[in-house]
C-alpha cells in the first residue's frame, strides 16, 4: 500500500510539479489529489496520446519532466507520440509515465485486462523504457532512482501499479447530481422501443454492463448488443462500420469520454451520412466508470457540434418527461442522428461483466 500523498512528494522533491492524462480505476486516489491544481499543474486530456503530447509541450516550455498518467490500455493510443517524438532515437525527452497496471499477474481481471496486462512489461521494454513497480512505500525509492535516470539520459521512464496500492489519506466525497436521469432508466426506456432486428454497440465501462445487465432482468430482447469492453472511444466507428454494410438500424451508446476520445470520428459518421446511423451520447460530464473523475464535456454544445459536422438530427433527453415519445422520434428519424441523454451520475449495484465474448460476438453476427 502507497499514501497519494507520499507519492506526490516523492514526486515533488524529484521537480516532477505537471500531471496529465486520462483518469483510470487503479489510480482514482491520485486523481481525487490532483483533481483541482490549476491548469499549470494538472490537465485530464482526452486520449493517452495527447496527455504523452501535452507532457511533451510541457517538457519543451519548462526543460523539467512531466507526469503523465495512465491505464495501460491506453499505452497504445500513447505509443505514436512515445516512440515517434520523445524516444532517444528521436528528440530524446525525459517523460515519466504513471500506469495503473489493469490485468497484471496474479490479480483477477477481465479478458481485455488480462490480454493487455500480460503485455505491459514487454511491451515497455520492447519500447526501451525503464521502469518499477510500486507496491509499497519502500518503493518509492525506486521511483527516484527511475526519475535519476530519465533526468540524466532524456529518457522516457514509467511506474507500474496494480489494483488496491494507491490509498489517501483525505478522501473527498463526490456529489451526486440527481437533475437528470440515470442512465439505466434511459437504457431500459430504450430496450423497450429499439426495434427487433436493430443492432446496439455499446461503449467501455458502466453502460455495457448496465445494458447487459438490464436486458437479462427484464427480459428485454429486441435488438442485439456489441459490448465494447475495450478500445475506448472507438465503438462509433465500429457501429459505422457495420452501418455501412447494412440495412438495419444501427445504435451507437456513447460516453461523453469516450466521445471525447476520438471525436474526430463523428465527422467520419456526419460526413458518410448513413440513414440508419443512430448515435446516443449518455452525457453525465464525467468518467463514471472509472471513478468520475470529470470530462470536459461540460461546456460543449453537443446540438451545435453535431449539426456543424453533419448529422441530420439532433434530440435531448434530460428526464423522464416525454421519454417514450422523445426515444421514438429518435429512433423514426432518418440519420445520422444524435441522441444527448443528460444523465446523473450513479449506476446499478453488483453489476456482472460481460464474459463469454466470443459467443457475444457470434450471436452478434447472426442476422
Ligand atoms: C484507452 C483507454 N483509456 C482509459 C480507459 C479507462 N476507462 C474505462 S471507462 C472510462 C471512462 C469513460 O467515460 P465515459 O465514456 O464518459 O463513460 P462513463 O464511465 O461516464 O459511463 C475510462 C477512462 C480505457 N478503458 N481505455
Amino acid at each position: 500500500m502507497i499514501l497519494v500523498e507520499n507519492l506526490i512528494k516523492t514526486l515533488k522533491k524529484n521537480k516532477i510539479n505537471f500531471f496529465t492524462g486520462v483518469p483510470d480505476s487503479i489510480l482514482k486516489n491520485f486523481s481525487s489529489h490532483v483533481e483541482n491544481f490549476p491548469k499549470e499543474k494538472h490537465v485530464i486530456a482526452t486520449s493517452e496520446g495527447s496527455a504523452t503530447a501535452l507532457g511533451i509541450g510541457y517538457y519543451l516550455s519548462t526543460k523539467k519532466i512531466p507526469c503523465i498518467y495512465l491505464q495501460n490500455s491506453g499505452l497504445s493510443n500513447a505509443i505514436n507520440p512515445l516512440i515517434s517524438i520523445a524516444s532517444k532515437e528521436v528528440y530524446s525527452m525525459p517523460l515519466f509515465l504513471m500506469i495503473g497496471w489493469r490485468g497484471a499477474p496474479r490479480k483477477e481481471d477481465e479478458p481485455q485486462h488480462m490480454a493487455k496486462g500480460k503485455i505491459t512489461p514487454k511491451l515497455l521494454k520492447l519500447l526501451k523504457i525503464e521502469y518499477c513497480i510500486l507496491r509499497e512505500r519502500k518503493d518509492l525509492n525506486k521511483l527516484e532512482k527511475i526519475i535519476n535516470i530519465a533526468n540524466k539520459n532524456k529518457s522516457i521512464v514509467a511506474c507500474l501499479i496494480e489494483k488496491g496500492t494507491l490509498q489517501i489519506k483525505n478522501k473527498k466525497r463526490k456529489s451526486l447530481n440527481n437533475k437528470f436521469i440515470f442512465r439505466a432508466e434511459f437504457i431500459k426506456e430504450f430496450l423497450n422501443e429499439v426495434p427487433k432486428k436493430s443492432k446496439i454497440i455499446s461503449t467501455t465501462g458502466y453502460t455495457s454492463r448496465e445494458l447487459m445487465e438490464i436486458r437479462k432482468n427484464n427480459k428485454l430482447d429486441n435488438g442485439k448488443d456489441f459490448y465494447m469492453v475495450g478500445g475506448m472511444g472507438h465503438s462509433s466507428s465500429v457501429a459505422l462500420g457495420y452501418a455501412i454494410q447494412s440495412k438495419k438500424e444501427v445504435f451507437c451508446l456513447d460516453g461523453d469520454g469516450s466521445m471525447l476520445m476520438h471525436l474526430g470520428a463523428l465527422r467520419t459518421i456526419g460526413y458518410l451520412s448513413n440513414k440508419n446511423f443512430k448515435h446516443i451520447i449518455l452525457n453525465n460530464n464525467s468518467h463514471e466508470s472509472v471513478g468520475g473523475q470529470l470530462t470536459t464535456a461540460g461546456g460543449v454544445d453537443i446540438k451545435k457540434l453535431s449539426s456543424s459536422v453533419g448529422y441530420k438530427n439532433y434530440f435531448i433527453i434530460k428526464d423522464k418527461k416525454n421519454i417514450k415519445s422523445k426515444i421514438k422520434s429518435f429512433i423514426k428519424a432518418k440519420g445520422p442522428s444524435l441522441l444527448e441523454v443528460k444523465i446523473n451520475n450513479g449506476s446499478l449495484k453488483n453489476l456482472s461483466r460481460p464474459k463469454n465474448l466470443k459467443k457475444i460476438k457470434d450471436q452478434f453476427m447472426i442476422n
